[in-house]
């Protein structure tokens, strides 16, 4: 792919507990913080803004399990599970943007309950790349949240891995996304 003005890129969750190892460990997700590295490093190069979420809970989070939720305990603000993974370079200029941070909400959308929307129409933004963790979950939701918002979403399937809770789920993400409007890249 090739940036052009008007691109952002969004890398979603590339945080130590969806990466192996990790309270939610997506298999293989570690995997491809060496070509989101490269493209983040492009997108800096040419001024393409990069914005890098992070789930951002409260240690009493309505998703975990303890609250009747369906996860084990994850990415608690300030921990270590929290942090981005250590191998992820994230350029100087790139913003930061927590999500899922008020204990009785849950938000897998990048869109949900921040200022990203905001954020991307002030720089002009009409075209957003997406690549992280989960691609059945986060990915995807923010995916589909952008294309209602007006935004021309293309999801880097190369660069996401799923949780797949059920095996099959990163399909059925792919066809959901596809049929929204999404564009599913290699
Ligand atoms: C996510 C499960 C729970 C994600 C976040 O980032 O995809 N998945 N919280
Ligand atoms: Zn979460």
């Amino acid at each position: 792919m090739e940036f052009r003005p008007g691109d952002a890129l969004l890398v979603v969750d590339m945080q130590n507990d969806f990466c192996p190892g990790g309270a939610l460990g997506v298999p293989e997700g570690d995997r491809i913080i060496p070509e989101l590295n490269e493209l983040m490093a492009r997108a800096a190069r040419l001024n393409i803004p990069i914005f890098v979420t992070r789930d951002w809970h409260p240690q009493n989070h309505v998703s975990f399990r303890d609250r009747g939720g369906i996860w084990p305990v994850h990415c608690v603000r300030e921990t270590r599970g929290a942090a981005f993974h250590p191998d992820l370079k994230v350029p100087a200029g790139a913003a930061v943007i927590s999500k899922a941070t008020h204990p009785d909400k849950e938000s897998y959308s990048a869109f949900g309950d921040t200022d990203l929307a905001e954020r991307l129409r002030a720089l002009k933004v009409r075209r957003l790349w997406v690549g992280g963790l989960a691609l059945d979950y986060c990915v995807k939701e923010s995916a589909l949240d952008g294309q209602k918002l007006g935004f021309e979403i293309h999801v880097l399937r190369n660069l996401a891995r799923a949780v797949n809770v059920k095996p099959g789920d990163d399909r059925l993400a792919v066809v959901e996304m596809s049929r929204a409007g999404v564009v599913i890249e290699p």
